[in-house]
């Protein structure tokens, strides 16, 4: 194994697919990464391209300190400070980054109306018992109704929240009431998603919104449109409609694709067609015509988001994270790669030439050159899916010989949504979190951390993850994860009980064990951060632990975070009371004062902040030396058992 192969990734199979890479003369993402350097004055957010009389790069002077006259005339022709230019960069990325969750929300509440209005018969209410907990909590009347007619009040009263003009989004009360307080005073309860996004868009126009402050203002009231708006709806309209996740057995890595079956890949965010697709991958009729065209079969797997998604679900088995996917079409073995939104870099139709994968784009807003476009319509589910799957089989007779799946694949246990979490720890009749609340409190578990987010090219791939989460967990941090980072725990076997005596100090080791567990809990996709939202409010709920999710002994990180979306679920974390770690790179280092506001004024203003480490060993020290802040600010620093008195003992305190 070559070591240049080593340094891009610390995944086995991922190595083994790079080499095959270069064999063959196939670029990917991590060639072009290596030969095009980060631009350092965009990275560092000194860079303002918003009119044509730049761009204007104002960067900051490396390796001196800058004079107050220096800093001045850091400005771009139009006199913007550098401030005010980091900023708006910055909040331009949490515009499209609640835009992209929050559009994804939109399309899976349309397919939700559709349904409930009759009109798509190929989904259905799947859990119940969430479609009435929503119906209560929103205040829709259940009654004798049948379950389309409630839903489709609740179709209606979440389309809303995109175009609503004032008032406040009705998910927001699902926090903390010293949270929405909070919110309430500084003045950044969102009114609407859209509206948010849409301000947040004039605002950093030339010429408008020129104080950072007031920038960060709207950048967190549309960050809180996001996680506790757009990702938040999607999270739970989805679970009505597909299933809330419970712990599911599946497996993970590119040894999951299977060299005599048709491979589909489905690749993207939205889970409405690829819940389509897992169910008519064991359709007997399809297996019947993957058989006629020489394979043994029908594989399906997921890559991204959406893989989260449907291993959640249904078990469907992951082949690999962000930087994965050119290297799944690498392996020769894949028969179609489909597509929809988000995350799907545009490389792949290029990697896909080289081989005789079929790349498949699905949905009307995201097309790729030179791919085959066949639309995804939810009216007509299953029809459309089936002609998608039948791409994929027409196509495998074109494979060749040029096949090689590396035998690598790791099991994991999924599906650890809110409600399996309450249930799992409390029991049927009594779910609740009191014994992840109590066990905080005696010290056997000392905090939470969520690690989430992406991969990133420019540090080794999967490297900071599994750093970064062993170091928690062997310091008695139980870790919630999503999106790529949760991928890479898995890979690295940490979601499996068994994790727990290898990976795990004493006292989450014994917690584990004694809830059957694995220390690493895969709560689903990036739009499923709400969980994690709404995980935290009822561990406040519970009691114990303070009255806010800024006073649990709880942090944030996306080690190895990539996109724009990454750094919208920072703010919506950050704003609700979450010391928040990112990894990799910062892109607002050019301006000292803006970056000061974010690592030290928001915790004034929202009780959690920001702060970069790319190293991740340190990061995650940051995190536990900020879960042991709080757990001494809540007097349980100190490891306290709960002593059941016996008589004698009681006897004895009275002496006293
Ligand atoms: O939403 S973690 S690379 S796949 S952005 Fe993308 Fe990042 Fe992966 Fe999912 Ni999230």
């Amino acid at each position: 194994m070559s070591e240049e192969a080593k340094n891009k990734s610390i995944d086995q199979a991922s190595i083994e697919m790079l080499e095959k890479a270069a064999q063959e003369n196939v670029r990917t993402v991590f060639d072009r990464a290596e030969k095009m350097k980060p631009c350092p004055i965009g990275g560092e957010g000194s860079c303002c391209s918003i009119c044509a009389m730049g761009p204007c790069r104002v960067p900051l002077a490396k390796g001196k300190d800058e004079t107050p006259e220096e800093h001045a005339r850091r400005t771009g022709v139009c006199g913007a400070t550098v401030e005010t230019i980091a900023a708006r960069n910055f909040v331009r990325k949490i515009a499209a980054g609640t835009a992209s969750h929050s559009d994804h929300g939109r399309r899976v509440v349309e397919t939700f109306k559709l349904m409930a209005e009759g009109k798509i018969k190929d989904f259905e209410v799947k859990d119940e018992q969430k479609l009435l907990k929503l119906a209560l909590d929103l205040g829709v009347d259940v009654g004798d109704r049948s379950n389309n007619e409630i839903a489709l009040d609740i179709a209606i009263i979440c389309e809303n929240e995109f175009g609503r003009q004032e008032g406040e989004l009705v998910f927001i009360k699902s926090a903390p009431l010293k949270r929405q307080e909070i919110w309430r005073k500084l003045g950044v309860v969102p009114r609407g998603i859209d509206r948010e996004v849409v301000e947040l868009m004039h605002r950093t126009h030339m010429g408008v919104d020129q104080d950072y402050k007031s920038l960060m203002f709207q950048g967190t009231r549309a960050a809180l449109a996001d996680g506790w708006g757009g990702s938040m709806i999607a999270t739970e309209i989805q679970d009505v409609m597909f299933g809330t996740p419970t712990p599911t057995l599946s497996e993970i890595n590119l040894g999951v694709l299977k060299e005599d079956m048709v491979n589909i890949i489905i690749h993207g965010h939205e889970p409405a067609l690829a819940e389509m697709l897992a169910v008519l991958s064991q359709d007997p009729e399809l297996i019947k015509y993957a058989k006629s065209k020489g394979a043994k079969g029908l594989n399906l797997a997921g890559m991204c988001c959406t893989a989260n998604e449907v291993m959640m679900r249904h078990g469907v088995p992951i082949a690999g994270n962000f930087l994965q996917q050119e290297l799944a079409i690498i392996t020769g073995a894949v028969d179609a790669m489909v597509v929809d939104v988000q995350c799907i870099m545009q490389g792949l139709q290029e990697v896909a030439r080289c081989f005789h994968t079929k790349l498949i784009t699905t949905d009307d807003r995201a097309h790729i050159t030179g791919s085959t476009f066949m639309l995804f319509d939810e009216l007509n589910a299953k029809e459309s899916a089936k002609a998608i799957i039948k791409a994929g089989i027409d196509n495998y007779p074109n494979r060749g010989d040029n096949v090689r799946i590396p035998q690598i694949k790791t099991p994991l246990i999924a599906g650890f949504s809110h409600e399996t979490i309450n249930y799992l720890l409390g029991g049927l009749f009594r779910a609740s979190y009191r014994p992840l609340n109590d066990n905080i409190i005696n010290g056997r578990i000392r905090g939470v951390a969520g690690v989430v987010g992406c991969n990133n090219a420019r540090t080794t791939h999967d490297s900071a993850h599994t750093l970064m989460i062993k170091e928690l967990i062997k310091n008695d941090v139980l870790v919630l994860s999503t999106g790529c980072a949760a991928m890479a725990a898995g890979k690295a076997g940490l979601m499996l009980p068994e994790a727990a005596k290898e990976f795990c100090g004493p006292g989450l080791a014994e917690v584990c064990e004694a809830v059957g567990i694995p220390p690493v809990l895969h709560m689903g996709a990036c739009i499923d951060n709400s969980r994690i939202l709404i995980a935290a409010t009822a561990m406040v709920k519970d009691g114990g632990l303070g009255d806010d999710i800024s006073d649990l002994p709880a942090a944030g990180a996306a080690p190895e975070w990539m996109s724009e979306k990454a750094i919208a679920i920072g703010q919506y974390f950050v704003a609700s009371g979450v010391y928040t770690v990112f990894g990799t790179n910062w892109p607002t280092l050019g301006s000292k004062e803006f970056t000061s506001h974010l690592f030290n004024d928001m915790e004034e203003m929202y009780g959690g902040k920001w702060a970069f480490e790319p190293d991740p060993i340190k990061a995650a020290h940051l995190m536990i030396e900020h879960i042991d802040k709080k757990r001494s600010a809540l007097g349980i620093d100190k490891a306290r058992e709960r002593v059941l008195y016996d008589m004698e003992m009681r006897r004895e305190i009275e002496a006293v």
